[in-house]
């Protein structure tokens, strides 16, 4: 070819230089590039449609026939060593970025972990656990019963008709007049026993939720949680439920607690005892908790009255029961020194973690 150019016409040896030029500016330009963006913005600039290389090849028209390869060649050089160099840039491009990602982005596996806060049972949860595992390990089952109940499974069938005392003791929740929320878990005993159909012998504890108009202050929450447990056959008697209290006060309380019953009063037991223990704090010495008596009160107790054991579908000439029942946030806070039932309803996590 550049044994050609010295005879070329003037037109072709300007085209020629025009190429020359546009290499040179095109290489130059092209170290420059430092994105993929500007590297497609120059390919369309020297190489697209209407770039600067398609129009100088347009204009070999105007040349003479002969002299058209020549210059030809020449811009298909070009256009074959830009394609050539663009795919180069385009591969070194791809380098660099994958190399500053793989930079930004390096994981150190042997970094410590960023430590996160593990939730923990509710002290409630817990303490529950531990009473159904113990009356669990002495033959009760646990029954469940429901939140919304009669007024007359409610109090009727627990010995406690209209007018009675009794329900003034309770300030309870209305739903309309013939429907409560539970103000005891007792409803669900009568329940249970119905369940057992006269089955003997019977023994199982009924924990839940129970609910009462009383405003909240250190030791009444409108919520709170009862466990009640009831125990029928033919020949139960109060000192079985004396062993059981013990029992159940030993391995909740520890094995040094000692319990005392006074005699007491509830329309659904005949007779009727309240159990105490031994006080937790002081260990019977005296203190503000047992309010100096060494004794705490944790529990009410008794033989069920025999209209309750007809209306659980037992008859009271063939068998005879005990039952219990006890707040479970008194256990709690008994057991933990937590003094005020509110924070159990607190949702504070500072308080609620101290027991996990
Ligand atoms: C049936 C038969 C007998 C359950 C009993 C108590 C005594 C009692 C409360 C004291 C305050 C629990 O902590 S508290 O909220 N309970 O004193 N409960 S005897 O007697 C029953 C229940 C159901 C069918």
């Amino acid at each position: 070819m550049d044994e050609n150019k010295g005879s070329l016409s003037a037109p072709a040896m300007s085209l020629l230089g025009e190429i020359g030029k546009m290499e040179q500016s095109a290489l130059t330009e092209l170290e420059t590039i430092s994105s993929e963006q500007e590297l497609e913005q120059f390919r369309t600039r020297y190489l697209g449609r209407k770039g600067l290389l398609t129009a100088v090849l347009r204009r070999l028209g105007e040349l003479p026939q002969e002299e058209r390869p020549v210059v030809g060649q020449r811009a298909n050089a070009l256009r074959q060593k830009l394609e050539e160099e663009i795919t180069h840039r385009d591969e070194a491009l791809r380098r660099e970025a994958l190399a500053r990602s793989l930079e930004r982005e390096q994981l150190d596996v042997t970094l410590p972990g960023i430590p996160f806060r593990r939730g923990t049972l509710h002290p409630l949860t817990l303490a529950l656990r531990q009473i159904l595992d113990i009356f669990v390990g002495m033959g009760f089952s646990v029954f469940e019963s429901r939140e919304v109940e009669t007024d007359e499974m409610n109090f009727v069938f627990l010995n406690v008709p209209p007018g009675h005392p009794a329900r003034d003791m309770q300030a309870t929740f209305y739903v309309n007049p013939e429907v409560v929320l539970r103000t005891q878990t007792s409803p669900g005993q009568i329940r249970g026993m119905r369940t057992y159909e006269g089955r003997l012998p019977v023994r199982f504890i009924v924990p839940g939720r129970v609910y009462r108009r009383d405003p909240a202050d250190v030791s009444h929450h409108p919520v709170f949680h009862q466990i009640e447990g009831i125990a029928v056959d033919r020949d139960i008697s109060f000192r079985n439920l004396v062993w059981v209290l013990e029992e159940f006060a030993r391995k909740f309380f520890g094995p040094d607690t000692r319990i005392r019953l006074r005699p007491s009063y509830f329309p659904f037991t005949e007779p009727s005892a309240e159990m105490e223990v031994s006080c937790t704090i002081c260990r019977g010495k005296g203190c503000s908790v047992c309010k100096y008596s060494g004794w705490l009160e944790v529990a009410g107790a008794g033989m069920v009255h025999p209209v309750v054991l007809r209306n659980g579908g037992y008859d009271p000439d063939e068998v005879t029961g005990f039952a219990f029942g006890m707040g479970l946030e008194r256990l709690t806070m008994l057991k933990l020194g937590i003094d005020d039932i509110r924070l159990f309803y607190s949702c504070d996590t500072r308080f609620l973690r101290q027991f996990a």
